[in-house]
């Protein structure tokens, strides 16, 4: 049985002893902001009058190695198997992705033999992009419904969690990757000494691994703290991630931060001794001045992490006031974006349908339902404007300009929307 099943079994939670990185027992729990439902656990009218299951939800911080990380973990299989995230539904989401695919043909010199393998590769967003460059793909995702939703579209995606006995599997059947490419998964998996020895069974000299992932310098300036559940085991920082890769005797050889999903870095991981010159890779200067640079933010002090819960507090606090200030001069406010950030704002803070009347979404798969915890009802977008509240809280921040060009109709009707980060205020 691999790492993955016998960990599992039927467990639903475990508490973390050590760090998943470094195995330190002295983790430092800094914030509690649990136990809630896991935050895409949206719920049918019929299943509301049932029990709901809270998960813990607390963020240690590593004095060893730098990573944060939950300290406790719910199962992928509570989590995973029936997943309501869907990148496609967004065009910042596709551009994204489609800037990824030209970025990594460019630093990989990708041709048409190539094999390309996505992990976590949820609805195939990602390797629709790939394909238009000609190259082979592969995908790997837990998640029955997206892999079908992928399969069906002909993008050949394995149903299954991407661990060592998968990648020998992919191996023997297809070949090597050329690029193996992992976005917004690599902090969603527990056992990240299995992941890397996993990618490096796919990995040639030649090959290159880009990783994407929140980065925690943006979660704890822009106070992004909807970003921490259960979904998300770790928090990463440069130095967090070179202390995992030198124990597989990887390199980091470029690293660039990204504004998507309100912070991320993007990490070009290649097998070291890497015969020189090869490869038009930007050198480390990049790596060195990002290290410099969580130094000086105080990322290696537990305090940094104590006062950052301090300052969730305070936002939890401010938004609460505000919105009871405006429905205490009965304005009507909604929810748009029913996304797992926002059902963590929504249960952190209490925030329930006495306060947002319902929560707008684009994506089918919500709409009809209600949300995990406060049972906030779901509608499509279109209840906009055709309700015209007075204020909508934006609850998928990262996507706060695309839903504000698209609901510009709403804005010029004197709709407003209320933005919570990188600060509370109201546009
Ligand atoms: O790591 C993860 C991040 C990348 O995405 C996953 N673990 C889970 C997921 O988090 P999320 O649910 O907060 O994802 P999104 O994509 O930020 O959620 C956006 C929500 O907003 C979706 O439900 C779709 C909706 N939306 C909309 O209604 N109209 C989005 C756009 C762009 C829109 O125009």
């Amino acid at each position: 049985m691999d790492s993955f099943a016998s960990h599992w079994g039927k467990k639903e939670v475990t508490k973390v002893e050590k760090c998943r990185i470094c195995k330190n027992p002295n983790l430092e729990t800094f914030i509690h902001l649990g136990p809630l439902p896991i935050p895409n656990g949206f719920l049918k009218k019929s299943e509301l009058a049932f029990h709901e299951k809270s998960y813990p939800l607390d963020a240690a911080f590593c004095q060893k190695c730098g990573l944060v990380q939950l300290a406790h973990i719910t199962s992928p299989k509570v989590m995973f198997k029936n997943y309501a995230y869907v990148p496609s539904t967004s065009t910042t989401m596709v551009s994204h992705f489609n800037e990824l695919s030209n970025y990594a043909q460019k630093i990989a010199g990708l041709s048409s033999k190539d094999l390309v393998v996505d992990i976590g590769s949820n609805d195939g967003t990602l390797l629709k992009s790939f394909n238009k460059i000609g190259v082979k793909t592969l995908g790997v995702d837990p998640a029955t419904n997206l892999a079908r939703i992928a399969n069906r579209q002909g993008i050949k995606t394995i149903n299954n969690y991407f661990t060592q006995k998968v990648a020998r599997q992919i191996a023997a059947k297809y070949g090597l990757a050329k690029v193996i490419t992992a976005t917004n998964v690599v902090a969603h998996i527990h056992d990240l000494h299995d992941l890397f020895e996993a990618i490096k069974i796919l990995l040639s000299k030649d090959s290159i691994f880009i990783a994407e992932f929140p980065y925690l310098v943006d979660l704890l300036e822009k106070v992004e703290f909807d970003t921490i559940y259960q979904e998300h085991l770790s928090y990463f920082s440069v130095n967090s991630l070179l202390k995992l890769l030198s124990m597989h005797h990887l390199n980091l050889v470029n690293v660039q931060r990204l504004p998507i999903h309100g912070g991320s870095l993007r990490c070009v991981v290649k097998v070291k001794s890497l015969a020189k010159g090869k490869n038009p890779l930007v050198g480390r200067p990049k790596v060195e001045k990002l290290l410099d640079f969580e130094i000086k933010r105080g990322l290696l002090l537990a305090d940094t992490y104590f006062n950052f819960a301090k300052k969730v507090e305070n936002v939890r606090h401010d938004l609460v006031s505000l919105l009871l200030a405006l429905r205490s001069k009965n304005k009507r406010i909604v929810g748009y974006g029913a996304s797992a950030k926002g059902n963590i704002i929504t249960n952190y803070c209490k925030i329930g349908p006495e306060i947002i009347d319902y929560i707008v979404d684009s994506i089918p798969f919500k709409q009809g339902k209600y949300t995990p915890g406060m049972h906030i009802p779901i509608f499509k977008e279109s209840k906009l404007l055709e309700n015209k509240p007075d204020y909508v809280l934006i609850m998928a921040w990262n996507f706060a300009d695309e839903i504000i060009e698209k609901q510009k109709e709403y804005r010029r009707s004197g709709g407003k929307f209320i933005l919570t980060v990188p600060k509370l205020r109201i546009v």
